[in-house]
């Protein structure tokens, strides 16, 4: 049984949209979640940017495994054959990597339009990724002011129009919100734990109890650590409720509001800087 349920059709509709804005792009700069670099990562991005050069921003490493963070970057590159940058909000310099691999990869593009006698012009960028992966505040770093609506809930971004970042680069001031096909279940449930699912299409108690699962097998000691569990203890919703005192008035553990807790923790990095997804764990890297 399903127990994610994605929104269904659009998908089409926005990837023709996407196709439309990509034309425009000459070097294309994908998001994706470093806590979870292939299960936030669209899998048909290497053809809908054709041979388009491309850099990939795993973002939010301030949140995620920096270990992981290394291994998925390389891996990442070479299953792309692209340029990976670990970024995070909290990291001043990427702007000035992202902007310089821009423009870098943009040189070949350059050139062949001044071999056909074209007038120069500045690069120009596009944001494309996934719901919430920070594509909106990736636009503002780049712009520098808060421009563009950034929001703790997926789908947030609307409309278009081109900014001027320096005097080499023009970026489309929307990013490309790329809608996935839901036909794995294990994704589904990633974005969920990370948010980059809307809150409707799934239940919290269900996504808090896989998480826990997860981080049992990822990170048993960083979880017992967090929520003060001996090794000998079992760790599960109800017992982490019955920790913490989220009781409901007959002394039963709430188990939504605990699994509600769990995941906005998780979110905000606050159990640790985790990375749920494995390199070993897909036989099949595309
Ligand atoms: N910890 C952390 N949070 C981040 C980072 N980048 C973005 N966020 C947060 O993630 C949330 C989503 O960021 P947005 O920039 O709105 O993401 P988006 O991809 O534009 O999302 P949609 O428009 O909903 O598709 C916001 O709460 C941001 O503050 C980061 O590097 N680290
Ligand atoms: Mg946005």
């Amino acid at each position: 049984m399903a127990h994610i349920h994605w929104y269904p059709g659009h998908i089409a509709k926005a990837q023709k949209q996407l196709q439309e804005k990509l034309n425009l792009i000459d070097v294309v700069i994908e998001v994706i979640d470093a806590r979870i670099p292939y299960s936030s990562k669209y899998k048909t991005s290497n053809e809908l940017c054709k041979n388009k050069p491309r850099i990939i921003l795993m973002n939010k490493s301030d949140v995620s495994d920096n270990v992981q963070n290394k291994l998925w970057a390389e891996k990442i590159s070479q299953i792309s054959n692209c340029k990976v940058i670990i970024t995070s909000l909290k990291n001043k310099n990427d702007i000035n990597i992202i902007t310089t691999s821009v423009v870098q990869l943009a040189q070949d593009i350059l050139q062949k339009r001044k071999e056909k006698g074209l007038l120069p012009r500045p690069v120009r960028t596009m944001v494309i990724g996934m719901p919430n992966v920070g594509k909106s505040s990736t636009i503002n770093r780049l712009i520098k002011r808060a421009k563009t609506k950034t929001g703790a809930k997926a789908g947030v971004t609307r409309q278009q129009q081109w900014v001027r970042i320096n005097d080499k680069i023009e970026l489309l001031d929307t990013p490309g919100i790329i809608p996935s096909v839901q036909d794995d279940q294990s994704q589904a449930l990633k974005l969920a734990c990370v948010n980059s699912i809307g809150e409707n299409a799934y239940d919290s108690e269900y996504v808090a109890v896989n998480l826990i699962e997860i981080l049992k097998n990822l990170y048993d000691k960083e979880l017992r650590s967090y929520y003060a569990f001996n090794d000998d203890e079992e760790i599960n919703i109800e017992s982490i409720a019955l920790k913490r005192s989220w009781i409901m008035n007959q002394g039963a553990p709430d188990i939504k509001r605990t699994s509600q807790i769990i995941l906005s923790t998780f979110r905000e990095g606050k159990i640790g800087n985790f990375t749920l997804d494995r390199i070993e764990e897909f036989n099949e890297l595309v």
